[in-house]
């Protein structure tokens, strides 16, 4: 593998999805894979768990890792071709990119949406021009449309706790006050197609996602009868695709609670705002399975760099 930014970058997904499992029970197997390899994770945008774990994977396998909030610590970064840079933006990411490849042999970074344009957000203008001027293999740390190191730790977490072969995974909007991101929801999209599962999507009226990740999957605006027999209730607030960037919030009637859980599982990427997306009887219980679900970001940093690293 030459880079991780979505699925179309993996071969053969199974086979990550193998070896994830695999460092998920034996986190130290390839503790000098990447002996003598430099790993540089930079971060235009907060991060608690990609930030942590990728870096814990990078560890395991053996490689130096240096972090940087490259918006707070670094130069402002320009992104446009061809502009006078007499503003407040000090660096372009031509030289900014290539520089940060003279130091490291991988790269991670995330870039959220701007949210000021659905054409650029969703081309990953961001993420494109730092993976043409850094030369090097990119690993997505969560990218305007995509996050693909969360999606294979939730397929992982989904293989662990399943309970049939073919489990059914509702993935439901919850309210939010903020204006977040699709990315989540359809990187969540895109790996589910290649998993083994009954895969539905609940949202308000309003709030559909892309047609590129959503084609073929049933919808429902019904969250409940959605929630009908499902095995596992994936949360996640998006801001609207198609009024790009717009919010629905307050929306009480979209909350998680324990009665419409039912029988499932809760999982959620995280960080989630209790008694907004969820209520805490449901964080609480033992249905939430949100904290191995974070765990499980180890074993997937660490699938996705051992291929990186296989192919250096
Ligand atoms: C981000 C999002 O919704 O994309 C990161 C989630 C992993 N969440 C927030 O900004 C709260
Ligand atoms: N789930 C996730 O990516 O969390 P962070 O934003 O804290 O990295």
């Amino acid at each position: 593998m030459d880079k991780f930014t979505s699925l179309s970058d993996v071969g053969d997904p199974s086979g990550l999805l193998a070896l994830a499992k695999e460092a998920q029970l034996n986190p130290h197997g390839w503790a000098s894979l990447g002996k003598g390899k430099t790993l540089c994770l930079l971060f235009l945008n907060p991060s608690l768990r990609t930030r942590l774990s990728t870096q814990k994977a990078a560890q395991l396998l053996g490689m130096e890792v240096m972090v940087m909030n490259i918006n707070q610590d670094g130069w402002k970064l320009e992104f446009e071709e061809g502009v006078v840079m007499d503003g407040d933006k000090a660096e372009h990411i031509k030289e900014a990119a290539a520089v940060i490849a003279q130091y490291c042999d991988l790269v991670g970074i995330r870039t959220f949406p701007s949210f000021k344009s659905r054409e650029e957000d969703y081309s990953e203008n961001l993420l494109n021009a730092f993976i043409e001027y850094c030369g090097i293999p990119v690993v997505s740390l969560e990218s305007a449309t995509r996050h693909p190191l969360q999606s294979l730790a939730d397929w992982l977490t989904i293989e662990t706790f399943k309970k049939s072969q073919r489990p059914k995974v509702v993935l439901s909007w919850a309210p939010h006050p903020r204006r977040l991101p699709q990315a989540v929801a359809n990187s969540f999209l895109e790996w589910m197609r290649v998993a083994d599962v009954n895969l539905h999507i609940a949202h308000p009226q309003g709030f559909e996602l892309s047609d590129e990740f959503t084609n073929g999957i049933p919808i429902h605006h019904d969250q409940q009868s959605a929630f009908q027999g499902a095995d596992f209730v994936y949360t996640k607030n998006w801001s609207s695709f198609h009024n790009y960037g717009e919010t629905l919030y307050p929306n009480k009637d979209w909350e998680i609670t324990l009665e419409k859980l039912g029988n499932a599982s809760f999982m959620h990427c995280l960080p989630v705002r209790r008694n907004v997306v969820v209520a805490d009887e449901v964080l609480n219980s033992s249905q939430s399975i949100v904290i191995p679900q974070a765990g499980n970001r180890v074993p997937a940093a660490q699938a996705a760099l051992i291929q990186i690293l296989q192919n250096l």
